[in-house]
């Protein structure tokens, strides 16, 4: 199968010539935005095979989005064109440099994707890879897609796992449900990336630790906490994410018959440590702080940025590991979150231990950090598992 689907709207994005207010700015230049699509690409380039799937409209930003996607490698062939709607688009300000705040004005209500649904797309290119990529982003865009994300999330005999992004894009949502819905989508997922910041805004919460006791069903759970760094939160146990980890170690290559094994599909957890979670513990590499059996405290995970490259505790059947982002003069960032979980899903296909999934889904961040648009050049492969193999001063 193809190592990562990932399915939603993808629009062509408009952006600033210069800094300022939407109303002053005087011209734009043309990129793609899409969350999802994103993570298609940067994937791509990292080497991996990649298809994204959504629908856009029968004309010429429509053909703009699918060329160049493809461009990236990344496989385009399921996505439907629509001759009665309008590919989306949108158009956004520089953010301010120290806060970030940009306005954003999106033209994308009634577009091809809002139309996606289970009988709009081939469900059957959807649910074909080894990971299927979704987020938040597109069960706010109609109810129609909402059904299909439940869909897709939905306990069935050989559904890929899950990877969703929260995503919260408050300005999207219909109703004042848009919180509730993701977490319910977020809790059905095998992977989970989702800001600190989003999760104060969207769910009230406050810390990485509250996030998780709010969210314990992923098998893993990415918080990520801006320029800090991120927690990842994995049940130590053999789930189906750890699965797919262990696939990556022990066949180091496509998993198939792993993915196969994985009974059910049920998304049933076994909470039990034992030593499997001790091994994987091991896997994390030098420069890890340990903390005790209980896990960390909410404060503890950036504050281990002094003490070493990483903290990493465990509690009853879940691990936590804090891994210090890089830092780097911030162009904007847009598309930042979408290369960090590409970064992070390509180490997990990969196989590699929880410190170096975080380290590539930083570098990822990283270049994306550095650029106007959504999508920078990201490192190669093998330029990425260098610079995730520098010590911990370094990354520090
Ligand atoms: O993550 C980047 C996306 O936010 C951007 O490309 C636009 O997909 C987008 C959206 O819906 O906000």
């Amino acid at each position: 199968p193809v190592d990562v689907v990932a399915l939603g709207e993808s629009m062509v994005t408009f952006l600033p010539s210069r800094p300022g207010r939407l109303a002053d700015v005087p011209s734009f230049e043309r990129g793609i935005g899409g969350a999802e699509s994103n993570v298609a690409c940067v994937l791509a380039c990292a080497g991996h095979s990649a298809r994204w799937v959504g629908r856009v409209g029968a004309d010429g930003f429509g053909d703009h989005l699918v060329e160049t996607i493809a461009a990236y490698g990344v496989d385009t062939s399921a996505v439907r064109r629509d001759p009665e709607r309008p590919t989306g688009i949108y158009f956004r300000t520089a953010g301010d440099r120290a806060t970030d705040a940009h306005e954003v004005a999106y033209y994308r209500a009634g577009s091809a994707a809002s139309a996606m649904a289970a009988d709009t797309l081939d469900l059957g290119a959807v649910r074909a890879g080894r990971v299927l990529h979704l987020s938040g982003i597109t069960a706010a865009l109609s109810e129609d897609c909402l059904g299909l994300m439940r869909e897709l999330i939905a306990p069935r005999p050989g559904r890929p796992l899950v990877s969703f992004d929260v995503n919260h894009r408050p300005g999207l949502w219909r109703d004042a449900a848009g919180p509730r819905v993701l977490l319910d989508l977020a809790r059905g997922a095998d992977i989970v990336f989702v800001g600190e910041d989003e999760a104060r805004e969207a769910w009230g919460l406050r810390g990485a630790r509250a996030v998780r006791d709010a969210l314990p069903e992923p098998g893993v759970l990415v918080v990520k906490q801006g320029e800090a760094g991120a927690t990842v939160f994995e049940k130590t146990v053999t789930d189906r994410s750890e699965t797919l980890v262990g696939v990556g170690v022990g066949v180091g290559g496509d998993g198939t018959d792993g993915m196969d094994g994985m009974d059910g599909m049920d998304g049933t957890d076994v909470t039990d440590g034992g030593d499997e979670g001790r091994e994987r513990e091991g896997l994390g590499g030098r420069g890890e702080t340990r903390v005790g059996v209980g896990g960390i405290d909410e404060g503890d995970a950036p504050g281990g940025r002094g003490q070493g490259a990483a903290a990493s505790g465990r509690g009853a059947g879940d691990t936590a590991t804090f891994v210090p982002a890089l830092h780097v003069d911030v162009v904007a960032a847009v598309g930042a979150g979408d290369a960090f979980a590409a970064g992070f899903l390509s180490a997990t296909l990969r196989g590699l231990p929880v410190r170096d999934r975080l380290r590539h889904g930083h570098l990822m961040a990283a270049a994306a950090l550095t650029v106007p648009g959504d999508l920078a050049t990201p490192p190669s492969r093998d330029h990425a598992d260098r610079l995730a193999a520098l010590d911990d001063d370094a990354w520090g």
